[in-house]
């Protein structure tokens, strides 16, 4: 990485039914999330903390869309449009944001302030499709629903703040899918959107699809973005997730993933900002998800043994 790393936490969790993901930011500090990209003599402040309304106190059903479910909506805008312009920030100062969740939802933020000036690609890593709309999710929870938003999909089409302004459905490539809900795999399929299921992963191995999903992602972008839902792993190594789902990649596919990633950095179309989501602490064992969601940044960044 030839960039100063900017840290951005945002300790979201409207976007999801179980709390504890809001102690996600805090968690991966904790794991020393700092001091190893410095290891890597890649220097990185910490932006701090997006501000979070508590739940309590809050309605829920402020902004909801006029038909469907989406909980937390307005909320969601204000907490997403606050990190777009945190990362836009960055960006403009030329830094490399790394988005420390939270829900997933919060990409929603992150893809806004990022493809603002810049033709953005996306690699989606998760169990999950996230691309819900609000007329078809199951849960009303937005954190399934933020690919979609991105895209702008459904009631999404009609705010400013959830559709992405540059990127192309073309380039946006999901990894690692095996927890689809019906009327999402719908919108999955009608859209352009690639996406790779764990029968991808295991009938072509996870450097060929990676690098496959990395070809989509930078074809005439500018940069790629990298969303890792860290329920992508399985959850025998990374058990603290807001929603686990049996089947995913193990610890070493999940290094390799990131190692491709860090060999394509320096070429056109390059990472352009990166973004850990979903660590639940509550639900963790001894902060060993958080560790990982580290292990693996650091990995994207360059970290070789030798
Ligand atoms: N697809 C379900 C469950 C879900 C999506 N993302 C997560 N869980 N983490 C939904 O509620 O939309
Ligand atoms: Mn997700
Ligand atoms: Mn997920």
């Amino acid at each position: 990485m030839d960039r100063n790393v900017r840290l951005v936490g945002v300790p979201m969790d409207l976007g999801a039914d179980r709390r504890g993901v809001d102690m996600g930011p805090s968690a991966i500090r904790y794991a020393g999330l700092a001091g190893e990209i410095e290891g890597l003599d890649v220097a990185c402040t910490d932006g701090g903390d997006v501000h979070v309304p508590r739940p309590e106190g809050t309605d829920p059903d402020a902004g909801a869309p006029v038909s469907g479910d989406a909980k937390f909506l307005a909320e969601s805008e204000t907490v997403c449009t606050r990190l777009a312009h945190e990362v836009a920030d960055a960006v403009a100062d030329g830094d490399f944001p790394l988005v420390l969740g939270g829900d997933h939802s919060i990409a929603i933020g992150t893809v806004n302030g990022l493809s603002r000036e810049a033709e953005t690609g996306i690699v989606w890593f998760d169990a999950h499709g996230d691309c819900n709309t609000p007329a078809t999710t199951p849960s009303g929870n937005v954190h399934g629903m933020s690919l979609a938003a991105i895209l702008g999909k459904g009631s999404f089409a009609d705010t400013d703040w959830a559709p992405a302004p540059n990127v192309a459905e073309e380039n946006v490539a999901l990894v690692g899918l095996r927890s689809i809900d019906e009327e999402e795999r719908s919108n999955i399929r009608d859209s352009d959107v690639t996406a790779y299921t764990m029968t991808d992963i295991d009938a072509r191995g996870v450097t060929e699809v990676v690098a496959e999903a990395l070809d989509i992602a930078t074809d005439g972008t500018d940069g790629v973005h990298v969303s890792l839902d860290l329920d992508w792993l399985d959850p025998t190594e990374a058990p603290g997730v807001g929603t686990p789902e049996r089947g995913g990649v193990s610890y070493r596919e999940a290094h390799a993933a990131m190692e491709i990633i860090a060999e394509r950095a320096a070429e056109p179309g390059r990472l352009a900002s990166m973004e850990l989501v979903e660590v639940n602490p509550i639900l963790d064992q001894h902060n060993t998800t958080a560790e990982l969601a580290v292990e693996l940044a650091t990995s994207a960044l360059g970290k070789s043994i030798l």
